[in-house]
């Protein structure tokens, strides 16, 4: 009977094991060698499976519990290791041991967008968190930031409110990311604190082109604290080594399309050919005197200190050298804590920071299961660490001794006494409450200076250049436009935007096609502040090929010698060229070589390039000029503001595409590569109406 089953091993019978390693040896969770991985355990040849099977049911109870809560907000990140050196000498400022000049840190970061599930795409218009953690010889220190200097909200008791309201709403469970729907303006709207945040979630910096431009932010005040004990307070900056660079709103929805784990890919990838993305932390620091003298109040996390008040100076540099070798374990698992701080960094009383030192951990617990989340080794510091805290859920440890207590006197009887506290050498919180605003009776308050909700965003609007402040108009008017039921909402934030600046309200309400409404009542009467350059991403971008991509068309008869000259300019620019093609197999060159293309044209448009060449002959043009795809790839190249080099024999497709001639629309040699660092603003009014 027996004899005549066969054996469906889907290997052709051959054991799992890898060849010339004995020891791989499949096994169940408790170290049991497998020696079937195909069939379950059967009674008889078509009878039931059979309860006894072990491997079977660990099998699947593992599987069935694989997933973990996902984080509440940012949820969708994507996470490397790195090195952060510090690079100058702040002693005077702090004693944190991170910022000793030429220290070497382990660090491990995650990005994120904020709104959209685990299982979302890459490119909403969405605030990105950029969370580090340095593993410091001091203990873990998290600076868990965003890609924006302010927030949303100024007391952690709107958060709550704010999270609910922009992710996908209650009864629906749409939209799945981003924010243009109703349940976020129609509390946006009702939020004027909100108003300097919206200008930049408006803005081009909610649609970086790369984790690897954009910009990081502690966002609030901070303090450094020195051997001495005296404090500063200080505000944190990431500042790209790539310089800043973002896409536009029509590119960022096809690359939603395109690709939806676009700039995960652009992370892992460069990461991948040693391309390691790089920044500058910088910081502001101030004193009291200083922050006394501010209109604003140095404790809002809704406001930013302009560069032109305080300059950023750079203390240390931060390159993603590593990454991960399992996402769940690593990325998944990190957990970032605003409470993970070290000796010589503290604490400001920022309503915002404070409620946020409860909710990370708390959250960590609930995601990860235990309180001993801090033993994942992702999570553990790299520097020894122990205390009398014992046992829990997945403890990994085994402390030795009886010494689960403090003070002890264990040692006297030559058992080990464990870790003492360290004056010296411990944290110790730089100032006692002892100022008036600290004492005083317990208050549901917020102090009167926090009141201004319009001058900063008035700063912002007026700090950008003329596209960029066409950009942030036409963003309020899609996402306007997309609140559909509750009419009250646009009118209310348009007439919060008069605040702000009346033009930009003027063009809002335009495009929305509705009336200007009233203004809102202020507060507190903006005021006019000097425009900052700093706040402008046109202002800062880098005019390098460095770290972006060209995509090269070809088609059967292009000109092999044309072809690798452009190949070799990207390349000599320390740009990326990808060869798109018709066909995936390639394109058969003048010279009758075969040349393989990195992405077939239909699945590869141009958005996911930064500049794009057409090598066509006039054989492939003619081809082409039948292919939707390669026309539509052109069309949006120009669009997107791109750079275009073309053949000769290309310029029909061109025509095709609406291609007008500009600056940024060249020969292949002639200028193509410069060309191809930047991109063409001024070519915008040609390709849409913005508002
Ligand atoms: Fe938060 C995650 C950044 C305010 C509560 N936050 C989270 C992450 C980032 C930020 C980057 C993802 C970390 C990671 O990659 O794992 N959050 C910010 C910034 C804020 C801010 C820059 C304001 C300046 N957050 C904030 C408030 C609260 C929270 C006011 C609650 C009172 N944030 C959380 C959280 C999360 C979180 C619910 C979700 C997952 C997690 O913590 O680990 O606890």
């Amino acid at each position: 009977m027996t004899d005549s089953i066969t054996r469906i091993t889907g290997n052709g019978g051959e054991t799992h094991q890898h060849a010339g390693d004995d020891d791989a040896v499949l096994t169940t969770n408790h170290g049991v060698p497998i020696s079937d991985n195909q069939n379950s355990l059967k009674s008889g040849e078509r009878g039931p499976t059979l309860l006894e099977d072990f491997v079977l049911r660990e099998k699947i109870f593992h599987f069935d519990h694989e997933r973990i809560p996902e984080r509440i907000v940012h949820a969708r990140g994507s996470g490397a290791h790195g090195v952060f050196e510090a690079t100058d000498d702040i002693s005077d400022l702090t004693r944190a041991a991170v910022f000793t000049k030429g220290e070497k840190t382990e660090v491990f970061v995650r990005f994120s967008t904020v709104a959209g599930g685990a299982g979302s795409v890459d490119t909403p218009r969405d605030v990105r968190g950029f969370a580090v953690k340095f593993y410091t010889r001091e203990g873990n220190w998290d600076l868990v930031g965003n890609n924006i200097p302010v927030f949303f909200i100024q007391d952690a008791i709107k958060f709550p409110d704010l999270v609910h309201a922009v992710k996908m709403e209650a009864d629906r469970g749409y939209p799945q990311a981003g924010s243009a729907h109703d349940t976020f303006w129609d509390w946006a709207s009702l939020m004027p604190e909100s108003t300097h945040m919206l200008m930049w979630a408006m803005s081009d910096r909610t649609l970086p082109r790369s984790f690897r431009t954009m910009e990081g932010f502690g966002v609030h005040t901070f303090k450094l604290v020195n051997a001495e004990g005296k404090a500063s307070f200080v505000k944190f900056h990431w500042k790209p080594k790539l310089g800043l660079q973002s896409t536009i709103w029509d590119e960022a929805l096809k690359l939603q399309a395109a690709d939806n784990d676009y700039q995960r890919r652009d992370l892992f990838e460069a990461i991948d050919t040693g391309a390691f993305p790089e920044w500058e932390l910088g910081i502001q620091v101030f004193d009291q005197a200083f922050a006394d003298a501010q209109p604003y109040d140095v404790l809002d996390a809704t406001k930013l200190i302009p560069e032109e008040d305080v300059p950023v100076r750079i203390i240390g540099r931060m390159t993603l050298n590593r990454n991960v070798d399992n996402f769940f374990a690593e990325t998944e698992q990190v957990a970032f804590l605003p409470t993970n701080i070290v000796p010589g960094i503290d604490f400001s009383n920022d309503p915002l920071l404070q409620g946020r030192l409860f909710s990370y951990l708390d959250t960590q617990k609930s995601r990860l299961g235990t309180t001993n989340f801090h033993q994942i080794p992702i999570n553990a510091p790299r520097c020894p660490f122990g205390n009398f805290q014992r046992d829990g859920m997945m403890q990994t440890q085994v402390p030795k001794g009886r010494a689960n207590y403090e003070p002890n006197s264990l040692a006297a009887h030559g058992e080990e006494g464990g870790p003492r506290e360290s004056p010296v050498r411990g944290f110790a919180t730089a100032n006692a409450a002892t100022g008036p605003d600290e004492t005083g009776d317990k208050l549901r308050i917020r102090a009167e200076r926090f009141a201004d909700h319009y001058s900063q965003a008035r700063l912002f609007y007026r700090s950008q250049t003329e596209n960029e402040q066409a950009h942030i108009a036409s963003s309020f008017v899609f996402e306007l436009s997309k609140v559909g039921l509750l009419d009250q909402v646009p009118p209310r934030m348009v007439a919060n935007l008069r605040n702000v600046d009346e033009d930009l309200a003027k063009r809002v309400a335009d495009g929305l096609g509705i009336d200007l409404p009233p203004k809102a009542e202020a507060a507190r009467e903006p005021v006019d502040m000097n425009p900052s350059e700093a706040l402008s991403i046109h202002r800062n971008m880098k005019e390098t090929l460095e770290g972006r991509a060209v995509g090269i068309l070809i088609a059967d008869g292009t000109d092999a010698a044309a072809l690798d000259a452009v190949i070799a300019a990207v390349d000599g620019a320390k740009g990326k060229p990808v060869i798109v093609a018709p066909k995936v197999g390639g394109a058969t060159l003048s010279d009758g070589s075969t040349r393989k293309a990195d992405g077939q044209l239909a699945g590869t448009p141009s958005q996911l390039f930064d500049a794009v060449a057409v090598v066509l002959s006039d054989e492939g043009c003619k081809t082409l000029l039948k292919e939707g795809a390669a026309v539509q790839w052109v069309m949006d190249a120009f669009g997107h503001l791109k750079a275009i080099g073309a053949s000769d024999a290309a310029q029909p497709l061109l025509d095709k595409a609406g291609v007008e001639a500009d600056d940024g629309v060249t020969g292949l040699d002639d200028g193509f590569v410069e060309a191809a660092a930047r991109r063409f603003y001024d070519r915008e009014p040609k390709v849409r109406m913005l508002a």
